[in-house]
């Protein structure tokens, strides 16, 4: 069960009476084979589902006797587990926290951006272990190439430095996760932001490490200064399903005032099209060319694994 904070998740904030007149709620934690509804009322009630019912937590729904019917979703995060299955993971997000540290693998900050564009999420930046002394170059680097375009939050989870800018831009209203390679600090970040939450920190994967009867519980909490985190344990670690190359294309950080729309064909893939914004842009110096060849990279990645995908499917 969830505990109680002192400020309350928004129950159907969106929503009051259906015109069925069932009462509104917001369901603020899974368990598999139950969810725990939240209505506006205050009341909290746990309703049965089935196993693979479409339900998550951060969906609205009505409750009438045990029948759950989910109203409409703003946004929709998945994520792919390790066989490559792709599971929902949490409904009506708006920001996604991109959590990063010394040593992060670099590539995956910007696929996470891409992906929190596509799914309709605002990501914002957390440079975690700033009491380090090698996070200030990270963090230096890091505010040239996306300072402009993303908010960006250096800060020490353990140390529990620069955590009120986060508090603070949270508490605007936005529901959120953070997703992150392991080790990054995913864990002590939301032990520093909801107190109740009591995570594991530093234990290699939290999925491997649970038995196979234990069920993953993904919880919605309410920071006292208001805003909302979803802690979802496999999205922690496995992270986000890969965009296409089209969104790679359009989202990609940095390209934002040279693509798409200047380019001269509107499906440009940005690398030896006519008339394309993003290598004019590179040729004037106005995009670094590191980061053009990042994207070349990563496009590549994704074509790749597309094309295999494509041949799995032929083969079946
Ligand atoms: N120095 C320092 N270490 C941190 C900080 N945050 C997390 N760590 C350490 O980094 C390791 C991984 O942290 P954890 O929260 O489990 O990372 P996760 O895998 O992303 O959930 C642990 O040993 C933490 O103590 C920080 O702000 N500063
Ligand atoms: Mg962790």
């Amino acid at each position: 069960m969830m505990m109680k904070t002192e400020s309350e998740p928004r129950a159907g904030h969106q929503y009051h009476l259906q015109s069925d007149q069932a009462p509104v709620g917001l369901i603020v934690a899974h368990h598999g084979i139950s969810v725990e509804v939240l209505f506006e009322s205050g009341k909290r009630r746990m309703v049965r589902v089935k196993r693979n019912s479409e339900h998550v937590v951060g969906d609205n729904v009505t409750v009438a006797g045990e029948v759950l019917k989910r109203l409409p979703r703003r946004t929709e995060l998945r994520r792919r587990d390790a066989r490559g299955g792709i599971h929902l993971v949490a409904a009506n997000l708006d920001v996604l926290g991109i959590v990063v540290a010394p040593l992060s693998p670099g590539g995956f900050l910007d696929r996470a951006i891409v992906a929190a564009r596509v799914a309709g999420l605002q990501p914002f930046v957390v440079v975690n272990k700033c009491d380090l002394d090698d996070t200030s170059a990270l963090l230096g680097a890091l505010q040239v190439t996306y300072g402009s375009s993303l908010p960006l939050f250096p800060l020490s989870a353990t140390e529990s430095i620069g955590l009120d800018p986060l508090r603070a831009f949270l508490s605007q209203g936005h529901r959120g996760a953070f997703v992150g390679t392991t080790g990054v600090g995913k864990s002590s970040l939301l032990n520093a932001l909801c107190p109740d939450i009591n995570l594991k920190v530093g234990a290699l994967s939290e999925y491997k490490s649970q038995g196979r009867h234990t069920t993953t519980v993904s919880t919605l909490h309410a920071l006292s200064g208001g805003g909302e985190l979803v802690d979802t344990p496999g999205f922690r670690d496995f992270g986000l399903v890969d965009s296409t190359v089209e969104d790679l294309a359009l989202y990609f950080p940095g390209f934002e005032e040279h693509g798409d729309l200047s380019c001269r064909f509107r499906n440009c893939r940005h690398r030896t099209e006519p008339g394309c914004a993003i290598l004019s842009g590179v040729e004037q110096g106005l995009i670094l060319s590191a980061r053009y060849e990042l994207y070349l990279q990563i496009l590549s990645e994704i074509e790749t694994d597309q094309a295999e995908a494509r041949c799995r499917s032929w083969r079946n």
